[in-house]
């Protein structure tokens, strides 16, 4: 018999409207890629998945299928997997009967989403117990108490760590090296790079989907705070920005103009852009680098035939344990 359980560490404190005066104040203005995701974000994010040009989602899975059973062989006996921001648990689907984890942990900071995925879950997969839980995992990543110990292994599909720069993504990935524990896991899809035509047409379709995607973050403010963005004066603007290895997505004002938020006037050059979002490409090797540093060292790595996507598993050295894995608990970022 499957059980559900579900966990609230989600503080309350909303921290949007503080959020957005503060990136509105900056120059260049910034707004974090966390806020795109409100109803319509979400599924807007969805129909960006199933786009021609968006090749990392269809990749991955198809990288998870593939190598389902070496996934499965590499981990070996596996008592808790984790998933920060699970919240379609679509590609766990793939690895569960493969894993067979004594328990299942999705994280997310969507309440009502997780709770539908989860029940969803719950029915097809009947033998697994599944721990909710409801928590900004850029914030707070923390197992809920009552979770089996044992090997752990972190999922974290979808290139979600490209959001991050370099140095905060060392800081994510040792947030999530501490949650598995010495001898713990972790299996991240990672984005890889290629030639800037194709990374380029993935986050500017032709379908202008994207960019409704990125035009919706304005449309959230002016409906969730008194705001009042004139959409057809703000234009998506995609491109790769080679030396840092990012694709950079901007919101270009197409004239000087004035918008106010909550009472704050923002004042916008012709030409001026708020940053909205960054996803970084790293090849094998840089990423295996990069969660080096964080304590990881690679023990397999997936890629599809066309070298578009990667999936890395990683491992916690088990040797300096000083802890059971599993029952480590830290916030991000540290405070
Ligand atoms: C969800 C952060 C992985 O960077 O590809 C897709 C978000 N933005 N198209 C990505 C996104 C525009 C996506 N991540």
């Amino acid at each position: 018999m499957s059980s559900i359980h579900f966990h609230d560490l989600h503080s309350q404190i909303d921290r949007f409207a503080e959020d957005v005066i503060a990136g509105l104040s900056q120059r260049p203005a910034t707004l974090a890629p966390k806020y795109f995701y409100d109803e319509r974000g979400s599924a807007l994010f969805e129909a960006i998945t199933e786009l021609p040009e968006y090749y990392p989602t269809r990749t991955e899975i198809g990288i998870l299928r593939d190598n389902a059973a070496d996934i499965a062989r590499e981990v070996g006996s596996t008592s808790l997997l984790v998933e920060p921001g699970g919240g379609s648990l679509a590609k766990v689907r793939i690895l569960l009967e493969g894993l067979r984890p004594l328990a299942y942990v999705p994280m997310d900071i969507s309440r009502d989403h997780l709770r539908l995925s989860a029940a969803a879950l719950a029915e097809d997969f009947p033998w697994l117990e599944i721990h909710a839980t409801c928590t900004d995992y850029s914030r707070l990543m923390q197992l809920p108490a009552s979770t089996p110990t044992g090997t752990t292994l972190a999922f974290f599909p979808g290139s979600s760590i490209g959001n991050f720069d370099p140095p905060e993504a060392v800081r994510f990935l040792r947030a999530i090296a501490e949650l598995v524990g010495p001898g713990g896991y972790l299996l991240i899809g990672v984005d890889l790079k290629k030639e800037s035509a194709i990374l380029e047409a993935a986050y500017d379709d032709a379908a202008g989907v994207t960019a409704a995607f990125n035009l919706n973050l304005l449309t959230r403010i002016n409906r969730e705070l008194e705001a009042n963005f004139n959409l057809p004066q703000w234009r998506h603007r995609a491109f790769y920005n080679p030396g840092p290895g990012r694709i950079e997505m901007h919101l270009l004002s197409l004239r000087p103009q004035q918008v106010v938020v909550e009472g704050h006037p923002f004042h916008f050059k012709e030409g001026e852009t708020i940053h909205t979002e960054n996803s970084y490409k790293y090849s094998g090797e840089e990423f295996a680098t990069l969660a080096g540093k964080a304590g990881f060292h690679g023990q397999a790595l997936w890629s599809d035939p066309a070298k578009l996507f990667s999936v890395h598993l990683l491992r916690v050295a088990s040797t300096s344990a000083d802890a059971p894995p599993g029952q480590v608990t830290r916030s991000y970022p540290p405070s």
